[in-house]
């Protein structure tokens, strides 16, 4: 699906933008699918407790066919090859006029996915993401991404979970909004630095992050992961696949989902941890 300019130009800058995924009846299903779960949680997504925000593939069919759509799955296969996981997916919702906002951060960070290059995010729009909206920002690589120090500073409105920002300086060059129409999607590497404003529009910024990764990667932690196998083998078995949600809200489903997050945020404390060891042993 992508072509070899596309692939290089990926490679070069660490993200590449937009391209179609949704069908207009895909779109407005994922829109009531949504409005059903927040009915459900009697309340927005992005009001209540974190783990609703994380991994809902376990228990919601219609979040599983988005991470499985083979729209958004062929362009990933060009990038990371035909083996693939969805290691987690992330709501980033912004409602019309909140401050909720992201500092410039990198996602390889606090993943602690082997090797480090390999993962990229294909972020899903829901509703038009413009730049008065807070669609996400992004700085070019310039064909040398590299990780840099991070603080979990649990910075106030932050839409990521641990309000983590880059702490060394940077001065950004090169950078680009990455606008998207609702129903289509981007694509950007673990290393990329990106951000995002507040949400300045009248109506809200719906998106959902999901993350991939080829089936050979593992994690370099303690932590056995779960993941969800999208297409091709689980050729690495460095995860404990999730199979398919029985149904929307199962219960079933929804104990799965308890040990998977459970599972995600002790991955995320121990990376935490490890990013501190690593750049404090960079610094002495
Ligand atoms: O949705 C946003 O504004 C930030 C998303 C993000 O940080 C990500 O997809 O990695």
């Amino acid at each position: 699906m992508l072509s070899q300019q596309q692939i290089e130009r990926y490679r070069h800058e660490g993200y590449l933008f937009p391209f179609p995924a949704l069908s207009a009846s895909e779109l407005a299903e994922c829109n009531q699918g949504l409005a059903r779960f927040e009915g459900w949680l009697g309340k927005p997504v992005n009001q209540g407790d974190f783990r609703w925000r994380s991994a809902s593939y376990v228990f919601l069919p219609w979040v599983d066919a988005v991470v499985r759509h083979p729209r958004i799955l062929d362009a990933v296969e060009d990038l990371i090859g035909p083996d693939l996981l969805v290691y987690t997916a992330t709501w980033f919702i912004k409602e019309p006029h909140s401050p909720a906002f992201a500092a410039w951060h990198q996602d390889a960070t606090y993943f602690g996915i082997a090797p480090n290059d390999q993962h990229v995010t294909a972020w899903v729009a829901l509703t038009d993401a413009t730049a008065e909206a807070g669609c996400m920002e992004v700085a070019s690589s310039q064909g040398r991404p590299k990780q840099m120090r991070h603080a979990a500073l649990r910075l106030a409105n932050s839409i990521n979970g641990a309000g983590q920002a880059i702490v060394e300086p940077i001065e950004p060059s090169d950078t680009a909004m990455m606008e998207l129409p609702a129903g289509s999607f981007s694509l950007h590497h673990t290393l990329c630095r990106h951000r995002s404003a507040p949400n300045r529009a009248d109506h809200r910024r719906v998106g959902l992050g999901i993350s991939y990764v080829p089936a050979h990667c593992r994690l370099d932690g303690p932590v056995r992961m779960y993941a969800r196998l999208a297409r091709g083998r689980n050729t690495g078995n460095h995860f404990d696949l999730i199979p398919p949600p029985e149904g929307e809200l199962d219960a079933a489903a929804l104990k799965r989902h308890e040990q998977v997050y459970a599972r995600y945020r002790d991955n995320y404390e121990e990376q935490v941890k490890a990013h501190e060891r690593q750049f404090s042993a960079v610094a002495d």
